[in-house]
């Protein structure tokens, strides 16, 4: 066999959370040949590219943001801390792959630069660096929801001539900022996680914020032995929790706002704010996010605490956020707020001073020049829908990806897409990806995915394809499921609304629990909104045989 066909049951793109699952139990639990690309130089995915300082875990973490089939697998991986650094959890999937032997199955440093689905043969054919092609029945874009790095199109941005660096695509040398006067753009999570950490070293930190936001102290601290221990004896019931729950194994409390007095109410912000983490949204009422007078109350609330942590007043009102909590992506920080109130670091609001143009030393906005040695991109990513995107592959009769979303994303189930047989998404844009603990949902996701290729393969079947009715019905309800919300009404990379130009739409599904339910009754009903098609090669066997 020629270096230029190799064959396989399967191939993963992205050797992330969601990858390095699907290749483990596609070949290990199934029995499969399949073969991972990454066009990265180590596995991790996300946690291999954002390395910056500060870099943490934004979620319920330790240990329930990691995988939760396997009991010797937590019992045997000590976590040190109740958020997990980016270090640990690259760490830790090192050590996941290495223990399940996947290294010899995974192509680092090889990007796919094409990917074609062969109607006739009912084979994905994608061509690697190097002109290379490998098939395989099977597609499973494991390729990231925050992978492709948005860069701001300032005039004259490239002319800067100091150190650029965007917090996603982070360098793995150590960066120095001893010294250096650092200009930040972007107060999202990895800006909110960085700013803190770049102000203990530099000698200046001007924070560039076009949108003023909540966040939440993370209130990190060490795990001790006796938490971990608990963890580990009750597994079985704390994965069964994080199952039926939206992937946390905690209870979200279903109180009505209208039972309690306003004090009652304070008190209980007051007492989850002491908490830390994202207890304010998921515990505090159950329609936090839904009803706008409720919202106002918990929005002004966290404006309150900044007002508190923040000394100079004018710095603090910058400060202040004016859309709905809860309905950009939640910020766990440690000290971010108190930045504020150390001498080395400013804030520029870019609402009321717009920059103008970058020049070879400096950022110059509307009234005045900030002098830079370094700037930091904190602007986020091309979210959900940009890696695959950037995959582009062609589907039946040729079409790319790009041309069947160039108006809306549509999916069913968030993992297929009507014209692109036997190609999986996990993750995909209207799956519960980032509003659920992702470890949990790719583990979810994939089994899922087995069960599909395990149906095909009982069933002498070649193909499985969404059909465009489902998929429709799919965004209607994706969408319906949203417009009971608040989300929509916020710009935020949740509806695509920090990509300029990109079609606006909510890109989650924001039910995990009954989204994976609804996953297994289309399962057990057979497979609703999908089409099938024979196998070819076993006709063919058939054929020969016959
Ligand atoms: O990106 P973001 P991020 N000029 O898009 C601003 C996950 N994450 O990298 O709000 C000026 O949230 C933009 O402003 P605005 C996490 O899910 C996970 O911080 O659009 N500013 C915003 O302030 C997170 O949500 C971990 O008005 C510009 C910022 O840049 C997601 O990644 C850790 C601009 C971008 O914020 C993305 O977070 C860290 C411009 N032209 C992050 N363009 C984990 O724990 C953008 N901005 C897994």
């Amino acid at each position: 066999m020629s270096k230029n066909d190799e064959r396989y049951d399967a191939i993963v793109i992205g050797s992330g959370f969601g990858g390095l699952y699907a290749l483990h139990h596609l070949r290990d639990t199934m029995g499969l040949k399949v073969r991972a690309f990454d066009g990265a130089g180590g596995v991790g995915g996300t946690w291999w590219y954002n390395r910056y300082p500060g870099a943490r875990v934004d979620a319920p973490s330790s240990p329930f943001y990691a995988y939760t089939f396997s009991q010797e697998l937590v019992n045997e991986w000590e976590w040190t801390e109740t958020q997990t650094s980016q270090a640990s959890v690259l760490a830790y999937l090192e050590h996941f792959a290495e223990r399940y032997d996947l290294m010899k199955d995974i192509q680092l440093d090889t990007w796919v630069n094409d990917a074609h689905y062969d109607e006739a043969a009912q084979r994905w054919t994608i061509t690697i660096d190097g002109g290379e092609t490998v098939s395989a029945q099977f597609l499973i874009c494991a390729t990231g929801a925050l992978f492709v790095a948005n860069k701001p199109d300032y005039p004259g941005i490239d002319d800067f001539a100091g150190e650029c660096y965007h917090t996603g695509r982070w360098p793995h040398d150590e960066v120095s900022f001893q010294g250096k006067r650092v200009g930040v753009i972007g107060t999202g999570s990895s800006g909110i996680q960085a700013i803190p950490e770049i102000a203990k070293q530099a000698e200046h930190v001007t924070v560039f914020q076009r949108t003023p936001q909540y966040s939440l102290p993370a209130r990190n601290r060490a795990l001790t032995a006796e938490e971990l221990a608990g963890y580990r004896e009750g597994w079985d019931d704390l994965r069964e929790s994080m199952l039926r729950r939206g992937g946390w194994p905690f209870k979200t409390i279903r109180r009505n706002a209208s039972d309690y007095s306003v004090e009652e109410r304070h008190e209980i912000y007051e007492a989850l704010w002491e908490e830390g983490g994202i207890h304010l949204a998921i515990n505090s009422f159950s329609a936090v996010l839904m009803d706008k007078e409720l919202n106002a109350e918990v929005s002004e609330f966290v404006r309150g605490k900044i007002a508190q942590i923040v000394k100079d007043p004018e710095t603090a009102t910058k400060l202040m956020p004016d859309y709905y909590f809860g309905t950009k992506r939640l910020i766990l920080d440690n000290g971010y707020f108190d930045v504020y109130n150390r001498e080395n670091v400013s804030l520029v609001d870019l609402r009321e001073d717009p920059i103008e143009a970058f020049t070879a030393a400096s950022v110059r906005t509307k009234e005045g020049e900030h002098a830079i040695d370094i700037l930091v991109l904190a602007t986020g990513f091309d979210a959900v829908t940009g890696s695959m995107l950037n995959l582009n592959p062609k589907g039946r009769g040729g079409v790319s990806l790009q041309q069947k979303w160039e108006e809306r994303f549509e999916t069913y189930l968030g993992t297929t897409i009507a014209d692109f047989p036997n190609l999986f998404m996990i993750h995909g844009p209207t799956s519960p990806g980032v509003l659920y603990t992702m470890p949990l949902g790719g583990e979810r996701t994939t089994q899922w995915i087995a069960d599909c290729i395990g149906y095909l393969k009982e069933n002498d079947l070649g193909a499985m394809e969404a059909t465009d009715e489902a998929a429709e019905k799919w965004d209607r309800e994706i969408n319906e499921m949203a417009a009971q919300t608040l989300y929509p009404l916020t710009d935020s990379w949740y509806v695509g609304a920090n990509i300029p130009g990109k079609p606006r739409q909510f890109l989650a599904h924001l039910r995990g629990s009954q989204y994976f339910d609804q996953l297994g009754s289309v399962a057990q009903e057979g497979y609703e909104g999908f089409v099938f098609e024979p196998s070819r090669e076993k006709t063919h066997e058939n054929a020969v045989s016959g």
